[in-house]
């Protein structure tokens, strides 16, 4: 009898935790259907080309829009989407400065104007060995260099996130050198390859996904595709980064895709594909080696 009252019990049991998963899983999905909503309203009109795609299935919306990183708001990528509600991503405005002809100031809404947007799926690999494909809308950040044109003493993009903590609660955390910061080689800013993403999904970004505009550079560690940006520096001096000051043992400058060079604390073998859950070798270059080999 005991027995069978157990079962009985298990039975229910696992039937109600069936039913409270199922139905938060749709709480979640409602939840960021509708904070989607306003950004999935802006679209905007860019085509894809068609040179730059990838044999591997596209990464759904949803599952892409609630696994994020983005440290300026929480440190637990399901839940970064939530806590964007004080994110103010428009008006804004992005400083291109330093060794360039002719510095600048621009609005983002107008350099999309002025730019030539375009639609591209990348692979995007993060150093924490989880990956996703998405189609970025955005423009090759060479045609923004050769409009502020580069003077011949520069070498390197240093670029940086904006800072407010009153939107960005974590930007309260001292622990952590805010605003962000990253940099590259001219040589890989003004790659074809390299894109300042301004929407996906063919809208503009959402404010997860680093609004109004962010770095795209598929073959390297997502890290250093940084979000939100407000500046834009052109130097003879190699940036720092903001991983490589916190963990300069854990995260390069380069930091290029590899499968042959683990993290300290894990393989970089292979990538687990975030929505199905399946996992493929690592490509080196996270596949774009011919397009940037000759860098390095
Ligand atoms: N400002 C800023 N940029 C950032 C990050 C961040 O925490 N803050 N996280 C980086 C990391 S580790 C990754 S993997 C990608 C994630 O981009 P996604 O959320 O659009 O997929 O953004 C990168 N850019
Ligand atoms: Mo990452």
């Amino acid at each position: 009898m005991d027995r069978r009252k157990f079962i009985k019990d298990l039975g229910i049991a696992s039937a109600s935790t069936l039913l409270i998963s199922s139905s938060s899983a749709c709480a979640q999905n409602t939840g960021v259907e509708k904070q989607l909503e306003p950004f999935r309203a802006q679209k905007l009109a860019a085509e894809n080309n068609a040179s730059f795609t990838v044999n591997r299935q596209m990464t759904d919306e949803v599952i892409a829009a609630t696994y994020n990183n983005y440290y300026e708001f929480t440190n637990r990528k399901s839940t970064v989407w939530k806590k964007t509600d004080k994110f103010r991503t428009r008006p804004w405005e992005v400083e291109i400065s330093g060794l360039v002809e002719n510095p600048m100031t621009l609005d983002v809404d107008d350099l999309i104007k002025q730019m030539p947007i375009e639609e591209r799926i990348y692979r995007l690999r993060c150093v924490e060995a989880w990956a996703m494909v998405v189609p970025w809308i955005g423009f090759p950040m060479k045609a923004l260099l050769e409009k502020v044109q580069p003077k011949a003493e520069a070498q390197y993009v240093r670029m940086l996130t904006f800072l407010d903590a009153d939107m960005a609660p974590e930007q309260q955390n001292v622990r952590m050198p805010w605003p962000y910061f990253e940099g590259l080689t001219l040589a890989e800013a003004m790659n074809d390859l390299t894109l300042l993403a301004v929407g996906i999904y063919g809208h503009i970004l959402p404010p997860q996904h680093g609004a109004p505009i962010r770095l795209i550079v598929p073959w390297k560690y997502g890290f250093k595709s940084i979000k939100s940006v407000v500046s834009i520096e052109l130097t003879d001096q190699k940036p720092r980064t903001f991983w490589n000051t916190l963990a300069p043992r854990e995260y390069g400058f380069e930091a290029n895709v590899n499968p042959n060079v683990p993290h300290p604390r894990w393989s970089q073998a292979s990538e687990r594909m975030i929505g199905t859950g399946k996992r493929h070798p690592t490509m080196i270059y996270n596949g774009y080696g011919s397009s940037v080999a000759h860098l390095y």
